[in-house]
């Protein structure tokens, strides 16, 4: 057992990132049953769920000619556009059938903000709008984060830098991961967690 300033963060195991999703990562229903057992060791778990509106900005399907995967520029920066996934309520945006939810004291939802998109747990894309989670775990004496899902060079990644940059000890467990691998993206994803002081095992 994990000791009591200890949290599991479990990252968008839902079903548009596993296989036959809007978004699918290669593996991504593989880590469902390791993560499951995982959770037993922890007294403190969070599930993140990736929850659009329709029409949100992060959809290709919003910006006239632009295809799936291409980057365009936003307010906040440059934002990959992604096919439509995760829309509030739908069968998409549901964890995966086989994930233990009940363990889970909290699930923060992201992305919420039609104009803004939202990777890590922290904070939306522009780095500043908080989701909450940190005062959520500050409260509960936290300081110590074990982060696994989906996608290990996105949300993963974002969440973890942003956790470790707000001053909590992070680790992510890689091989309860998967990637996406856009463009190099898997390999920044990692130089970039370990400059920033995370963890990264398995
Ligand atoms: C994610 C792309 C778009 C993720 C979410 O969970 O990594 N990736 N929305
Ligand atoms: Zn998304």
């Amino acid at each position: 057992m994990r000791t009591a300033d200890e949290a599991l963060i479990v990252i968008d195991l839902q079903n548009d990132f596993c296989p036959g999703g809007a978004l699918a990562v290669e593996g991504g229903d593989e880590i469902v049953s390791p993560i499951n057992e995982l959770m037993a060791q922890f007294s403190a778990v969070v599930l993140t769920q990736d929850w659009h509106p329709a029409g949100h900005s992060s959809f290709a399907s919003s910006h006239d000619g632009l295809a799936p995967f291409s980057v365009t520029e936003m307010p906040y920066g440059p934002q990959v556009l992604w096919p439509d996934h995760c829309i509030q309520g739908s069968k998409g945006a549901a964890f995966h059938s086989g994930l233990h939810t009940d363990p889970a004291q909290v699930i923060v939802r992201k992305g919420f903000n039609p104009s803004v998109d939202s990777y890590s747990a922290f904070f939306e894309n522009d780095h500043t709008t908080p989701t909450g989670l940190e005062g959520y775990l500050r409260a509960r004496g936290i300081n110590k984060l074990t982060i696994v899902g989906l996608a290990l060079d996105f949300c993963v990644n974002f969440s973890a830098v942003d956790g470790a940059r707000l001053g909590f000890d992070v680790s992510v467990e890689t091989s309860l991961c998967r990637a996406i691998d856009l463009d190099g993206s898997l390999a920044a994803a990692r130089a970039g967690m370990i400059e920033a002081g995370v963890h990264l095992n398995g």
